[in-house]
């Protein structure tokens, strides 16, 4: 997560050249800064370089990335108004950008996978409804709880919106897709199961009949792991807050896990990685279907050789014993 940003120095060179929507709408660059990590770290797959609010844009929110804020949008949603106002996204027409980013990225990398991903609904209207990051999600909630139809018009609406995204990057050469419902840990588990999990398990009924794994994400998520779950994808990708053994015994066999080291420890050092990422593996060592992530994404901080490193770590002792 995070595998391209300001961590990388060839990444804060270029930065200095364009803002960040001119790299995100710009294939050629976009290319360069999602294959990057790739060749650099020798991880095992690219995730697109791009951000959640991209496919918003045609909907009609105005929106700009701030320098060290993230997403400030103009026109924030307030009213069933204000919703029945979003136009309908055509991926192939209005983020053609993307698509061809996609097809550049597969041709470069052969064959290491690509992952493509989305926002969750729940997290892109936490952004649509407060006008930005947010730390309580007041008017979010409040929204939620107090216009129940113009939410779940709202909800409607992005689950068009993200599942015609995923399916378009999964046509342009995806191999994964990942859905990051970032904010949806400051739910209450009652609020995510009426509010979200039946959009979220819509987008997962979409983009069954294509094949691909389907990961979901979420920070501080420890009370929702079972309904997150009960969505449906095929992997669930945890924080650092939850024992990844822990969630294996809640959640059962039947999908993989992702994650969890905490991306704090791989800013403190070699030595203060190289313990917690090894515990890791030793706990997940005879999981049945466990990948190796951070627990959210690289943090700016973060030592590009360290990280190399805990690549390098997770390559030769990551291995299950009985694959050996
Ligand atoms: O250049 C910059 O301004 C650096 C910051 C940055 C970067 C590198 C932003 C602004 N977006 C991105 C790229 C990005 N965003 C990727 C690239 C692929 C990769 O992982 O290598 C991805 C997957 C995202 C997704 C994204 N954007 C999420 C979900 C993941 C997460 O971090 O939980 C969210 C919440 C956003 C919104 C956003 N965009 C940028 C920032 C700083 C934020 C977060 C703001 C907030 O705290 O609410």
């Amino acid at each position: 997560m995070r595998q391209a940003g300001r961590y990388q120095p060839s990444y804060r060179e270029l930065r200095q050249q364009h803002n960040f929507m001119d790299l995100a709408t710009n294939p050629e660059l976009c290319v360069e800064v999602s294959c990057r990590p790739v060749e650099d770290l020798g991880v095992d797959a690219a995730i697109l370089f791009s951000d959640i609010m991209v496919p918003l844009a045609p909907m009609g929110i105005e929106f700009t990335i701030k320098e060290s804020v993230g997403p400030v949008i103009a026109n924030p949603v307030a009213t069933m108004h204000d919703v029945l106002a979003l136009a309908p996204v055509t991926p192939e027409r209005d983020l053609p950008y993307v698509l061809d980013a996609i097809d550049g990225i597969v041709t470069r990398l052969g064959p290491t996978p690509l992952i493509g991903f989305a926002g969750g609904p729940f997290t892109l209207a936490s952004y649509m409804v407060e006008g930005g990051p947010s730390k309580n999600y007041l008017h979010t909630k409040h929204l939620m709880w107090n216009e129940p139809e113009t939410w779940s018009a709202l909800m409607d609406a992005l689950v068009d919106v993200v599942s015609a995204h995923l399916i378009a990057q999964i046509k342009a050469g995806a191999s994964a897709v990942q859905v990051f419902d970032s904010w949806v840990g400051s739910l209450a588990p009652q609020d995510y199961e009426a509010g979200v999990l039946p959009y979220m398990a819509e987008i997962f009924r979409r983009l069954e009949p294509l094949g691909v794994p389907r990961i979901y994400f979420g920070v501080g998520t420890g009370s929702l792991l079972e309904l997150m779950v009960s969505a449906g994808p095929d992997v669930l990708g945890v924080d650092w807050r939850v024992p990844m053994a822990a969630v294996r015994g809640r959640i059962g066999p039947k999908i993989a896990l992702q994650g969890n080291l905490d991306p704090v420890r791989v800013t403190a050092g070699y030595d203060a990685v190289v313990e917690s990422t090894r515990n890791l593996l030793a706990v997940m060592r005879q999981d049945p279907a466990y990948i190796f992530n951070l627990g959210h994404g690289v943090l700016p901080m973060t030592d590009p050789h360290v990280l190399k490193q805990v690549v390098d770590l997770v390559h030769r002792e990551g291995r299950r014993r009985d694959a050996l």
